[in-house]
């Protein structure tokens, strides 16, 4: 048996409950065949697959808070810290109730490698709690962010490993945990990215990652000398990378015309009135019926079972921007069936494995979340650099790298692809060029 199917059996045996991070696995190991065929003696002593696969450490803390009726509740915290070869643990906390250790940990795994291919120095982390703001007030959110940065306080630094948001978390709760940190820290640092704008945050980090998910789609295109202007596209979510993906691709001329959340979606043949959806769901924090119900042209389907979704309108491009395996074997056929061109994943690990393999084997390009989202955790970086030196850059320049930094992934990917015989593969060509800077610092680090 190879190296890679060794690991991998491995692998299921240890984690056999956590089948979000045993996928995640798969495919990045998968994809990495041919560079550790090259490799193999020094990857075997060295362990590497071993050593990559299993995080620095895993911290899971107790989260009680009070609600509103003065009962106290009890959550479960997180924060894997996955590997920290080329810089300090970089990763988002998300706050959602599917939560569990299993999720932190593919999360985390994949941040290694995208944190890599943004060319900052970042290593790969992730946290989260099994916590649901849904419904919550404004206290209880404070609440539930001082107490789960009470305990996480102790691991973290701007040096050592550094949160951010994801699903259930945005400029709210890190303001929250900042604030707590600061105080029982004692230090004003750049311990957290996506801060608010007046203490620290940087300009475009809102919309970095929906950003970041159209420079790179643009770029592909370009590749293939087509634009975006005149496309249809079809996107998933209607939170922070929705959003601001949609904000973008109408800038570049493509027409978006759906967006769902966690109860339906919608199909808005007219494009998407990106203004109304900010208004319903980052102020009001209400559901998508309330967008229907403001807008004439749009339709509301309620989220059923064994359906396609936004997965069923004819599109040339798919952006899933919701959550793991949301598009999968059915949906990539639907999509294939109407003609779809590209797929490029704004979410993490949005489609399934059998999934992506269709729609690769249907000639559809497809770029993996680990590149394709990239721009937010770029970001990031270039929040960490300004609060560094104590400087705040504009929203043109901070965009202008964002642009610089997503067109330099999608060729690192291309070539790397190319480089071990699988042109066009960008998913092989993400998960090679990401491993190869953190393998070289962890060879060159020692055993440790
Ligand atoms: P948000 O919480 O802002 O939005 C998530 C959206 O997905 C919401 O509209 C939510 O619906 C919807 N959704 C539908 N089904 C689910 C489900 N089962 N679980 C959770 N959400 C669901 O999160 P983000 O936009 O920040 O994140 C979306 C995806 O992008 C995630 O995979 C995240 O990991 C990834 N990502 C985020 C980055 C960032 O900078 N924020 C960076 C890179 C990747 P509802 O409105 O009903 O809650
Ligand atoms: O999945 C991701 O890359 C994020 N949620 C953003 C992480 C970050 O540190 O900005």
């Amino acid at each position: 048996m190879g190296y890679v199917d060794e690991v991998l059996e491995s692998l299921k045996k240890k984690n056999a409950s956590e089948p979000e991070f045993l996928q995640a696995a798969e495919e990045v190991l998968d994809s990495l065949r041919p560079v550790v065929e090259a490799n193999e003696a020094v990857y075997r002593r060295e362990a590497i697959l071993e050593r990559i696969t299993e995080p620095d450490r895993q911290i899971k803390f107790r989260v009680p808070w009070v609600d509103d009726k003065g009962q106290v509740q009890v959550n479960i915290g997180y924060r894997v810290q996955f590997n920290n070869a080329i810089g300090p643990y970089k990763g988002g906390i998300r706050l959602h109730p599917s939560v569990n250790i299993g999720i932190i940990k593919f999360l985390g795994f994949e941040q290694i490698f995208k944190n890599s291919l943004t060319s900052l120095p970042i290593g790969g982390g992730k946290g989260g709690s099994d916590f649901d703001p849904k419904g919550k007030s404004d206290r209880e959110i404070m609440a539930f962010c001082q107490s789960f940065i009470s305990e996480l306080y102790k691991y973290i630094g701007a040096d050592t490993d550094v949160p951010a948001g994801d699903i259930g978390t945005g400029a709210r709760e890190i303001g929250y945990m900042f604030g707590m940190y600061k105080k029982l820290h004692g230090t004003y640092e750049g311990v957290l990215t996506g801060k608010g704008l007046s203490y620290g945050g940087s300009l475009a980090r809102t919309e970095a990652t929906g950003y970041g998910l159209l420079y790179i789609t643009e770029e592909l295109f370009k590749a293939h000398g087509q634009s975006l202007s005149g496309k249809t596209i079809a996107v998933s979510g209607a939170g922070n990378v929705a959003i601001y993906a949609t904000q973008k691709a109408q800038q570049l001329g493509a027409k978006v015309v759906t967006c769902s959340d966690s109860t339906g979606w919608i199909y808005d043949p007219e494009g998407i009135d990106v203004e109304l959806l900010r208004e319903v769901k980052e102020v009001k924090r209400a559901r998508l019926t309330e967008y229907a119900a403001a807008r004439k042209s749009a339709e509301y389907h309620e989220k059923k079972n064994g359906e396609h979704g936004v997965w069923s309108i004819k599109c040339d491009i798919a952006l899933p921007c919701a959550t793991q395996n949301e598009l999968d074997l059915e949906d990539a056929k639907q999509l294939v069936a109407n003609g779809v061109t590209a797929v490029c994943e704004g979410a993490n690990m949005p489609t399934t494995i059998d999934a992506t393999k269709y729609l690769q084997d249907n000639n559809v390009w497809f770029i993996g979340g680990k590149a394709a989202n990239a721009g937010g955790v770029a970001t990031s970086a270039l929040e960490m650099s300004q609060n560094s030196e104590r400087l705040s850059w504009s929203f043109e320049e901070v965009d202008s790298k964002l642009q610089q930094i997503m067109v330099n992934i999608f060729h690192n990917i291309d070539d790397a692809a190319k480089r071990y015989g699988c042109e066009g593969n960008y998913v092989a060509g993400a998960n090679i060029a990401g491993f190869e800077k953190v393998v070289n610092a962890m060879l060159a680090q020692g055993v440790c």
